[in-house]
């Protein structure tokens, strides 16, 4: 399947991190909107708040430069709405090569679930400098997933799914277009919607750790900007707008 020509691609070995490439592309050699980058494996992945994303070969690095639309002379908070599109892309991935997943799911924001163990990781990170851009990177583990992170992690290939990298990029850049543009055309509720249904722990007790402290009670859904609504012990409803969610 040829690469769209929207897209620009830069395709690398080895790199510290496709993120760290792509904002370098962004901010030095004016690179447009839709510029990619993907890696063989990185030697520095990263995930949220400086953690480790484990990247060794047989599994997809995949890093876009989005230029973000201004609206009233501000940077529009898509930053968020960039991390479902991003989601929806990889469960629509996921449905394409490994057809045979029943156990999908997303834990909010970012991580794409089966059997409830991770297989891929998003990182969007905005700057919002003279020329603002965001870079979206996901992670896929298609042939290799770890065995030694403190939550279980799978991979594609475990479960009946291909072992091609390069099927795997060409599947992911196809849907992330088509979510990009969604997202411009019809909205973050559009994408949102596609979803619908996959949360994990909808309506069971979770905790989430956002601030000093961890907040524990149930998942209510999101609200109209995708922030996760908990209903607490005593009552109270929280929304949150960043945090990590873990399974009680
Ligand atoms: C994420 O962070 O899940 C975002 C990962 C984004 C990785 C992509 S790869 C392309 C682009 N370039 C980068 O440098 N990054 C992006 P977070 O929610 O913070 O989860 C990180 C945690 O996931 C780690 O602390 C580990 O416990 C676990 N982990 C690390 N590597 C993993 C892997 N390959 N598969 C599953 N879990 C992993």
């Amino acid at each position: 399947m040829p690469l769209d020509p929207r897209y620009t691609l830069a395709a690398l070995d080895t790199i510290g991190s496709t993120n760290d490439e792509a904002k370098r592309l962004a901010r030095q050699s004016d690179a447009p909107t839709l510029t990619l980058v993907w890696a063989r494996r990185q030697s520095a992945g990263r995930g949220r708040l400086e953690r480790r994303w484990m990247s060794p070969e047989g599994n997809l690095y995949w890093s876009c430069v989005v230029r973000l639309p201004l609206v009233g002379g501000q940077v529009a908070p898509v930053t968020g709405d960039l991390c479902f599109a991003a989601a929806a892309a990889v469960v629509a991935t996921v449905r394409r090569l490994a057809p045979e997943v029943a156990d999908l799911a997303v834990k909010w924001p970012n991580d794409v679930l089966i059997g409830g163990a991770k297989t891929a990781g998003i990182l969007v990170e905005a700057d919002n400098g003279a020329a603002p851009f965001a870079v979206v990177g996901i992670g896929v583990n298609v042939g290799w997933a770890p065995d030694d992170t403190p939550y279980p992690a799978t991979c594609l290939a475990a479960h009946g799914g291909t072992t091609d990298v390069a099927r795997a990029f060409d599947a992911l850049s196809a849907a992330f277009l088509h979510y990009h543009d969604l997202l411009i055309t019809a909205g973050p509720a559009a994408v949102r919607a596609d979803l619908e249904g996959l949360w994990a722990r909808l309506g069971e007790r979770i905790e989430v750790r956002a601030g000093a402290e961890p907040l524990v009670g149930v998942f209510e859904g999101l609200d109209g900007h995708g922030r996760l609504c908990l209903r607490l012990d005593d009552g109270r409803r929280r929304t949150v707008t960043v945090g990590d969610v873990f399974f009680v």
